[in-house]
């Protein structure tokens, strides 16, 4: 790509956290296995039983919190440091709810299904009131924190089944559009409109580097498209590696 500026657009899922012990969705013993989507990830599901939904993601976020960032979040964080410091551009979009790519030290990650770590009120219509603060410890059994603001139950700021995302789709589907090399990796690209993010890359003729233990993205043209099969730990690291290497000394 010569001293052209390069946009790359880094778009992750929850593979990239598997190999930190983050249980993905929908592989065996996934989170999915032992809860029903509808019951734990959609606002029916919490007007139903807040307290079933809350101890689902105080389970996931301790989870989170013991884990660590595995090698491939830190080939991202190396990436988009390279990019940083050889005048080109890298956005990544994730659709994980954890801080592992914060604290792999990425930086400016778009988390377009929201974040384990935050916290809004549930009439966030008329209410809108938003927190960091660690809520789940003040969580205990049938005792659910209320909005300081308007008393209503305060919820993850998790966007759930039914939901619109966390992250404007048009902004981000123009980061697709305009991008030069999309890394996709670890999504099964089952949930949309988020699975199409790649599609929107493809429109600009960008090359496209799939990284998964099973191929999840099949309708790309392989001139432009390829696909590394393993555990994101082990094969990022190496793709890093070598494109920065090869565009450094180009
Ligand atoms: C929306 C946050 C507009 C919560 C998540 C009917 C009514 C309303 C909407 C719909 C409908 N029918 C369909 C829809 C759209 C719906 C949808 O897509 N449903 C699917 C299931 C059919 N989407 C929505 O509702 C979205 N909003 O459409 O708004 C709208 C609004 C109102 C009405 C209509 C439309 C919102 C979707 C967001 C849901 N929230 N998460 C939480 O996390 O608890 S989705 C959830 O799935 C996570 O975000 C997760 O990231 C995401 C995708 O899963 P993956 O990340 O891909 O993980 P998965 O387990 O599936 O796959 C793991 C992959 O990693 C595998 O490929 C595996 O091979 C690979 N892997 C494993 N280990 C490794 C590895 N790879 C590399 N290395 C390894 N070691
Ligand atoms: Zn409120």
């Amino acid at each position: 790509m010569g001293e052209s500026i390069i946009n790359i657009l880094i778009f992750t899922g929850a593979g990239i956290s598997a190999d930190s012990g983050i249980p993905t969705f929908r592989d065996s013993n996934g989170l999915w296995e032992n809860h029903k989507v509808e019951d734990v990830a959609s606002p029916q599901g919490f007007e139903r039983d807040p307290n079933l939904v809350w101890n689902f993601y105080k389970q996931r976020f301790n989870n989170v919190q013991n884990c660590e960032p595995n090698a491939s979040h830190y080939a991202v964080t190396k990436l988009q440091k390279w990019c940083e410091d050889n005048g080109h551009a890298c956005h990544i979009i994730t659709q994980n709810i954890d801080n592992l790519h914060e604290r792999s030290g990425s930086q400016n990650v778009m988390h377009i299904h929201g974040t384990i770590t935050a916290f809004n009120c549930n009439n966030k219509w008329s209410c809108g009131f938003k927190t960091s603060e660690n809520l789940y410890e003040q969580y205990a059994e049938d005792l659910i924190p209320e909005c300081p603001k308007c008393g209503q139950y305060m919820r993850p700021s998790v966007v759930w089944f039914g939901e619109q995302l966390a992250i404007n789709f048009d902004t981000i589907t123009t980061l697709a559009e305009q991008c030069d090399v999309c890394i996709i990796i670890g999504t099964s690209a089952q949930v949309q409109p988020a699975a199409s993010i790649p599609v929107h890359a493809s429109y600009n003729n960008a090359k496209i580097f799939e990284f998964n233990l099973d191929q999840a993205f099949h309708l790309m043209d392989n001139r432009k498209y390829s696909f590394q099969a393993g555990k994101a730990c082990e094969t990022l690291p190496r793709f890093v590696e070598e494109f920065i290497n090869k565009e450094k000394y180009k």
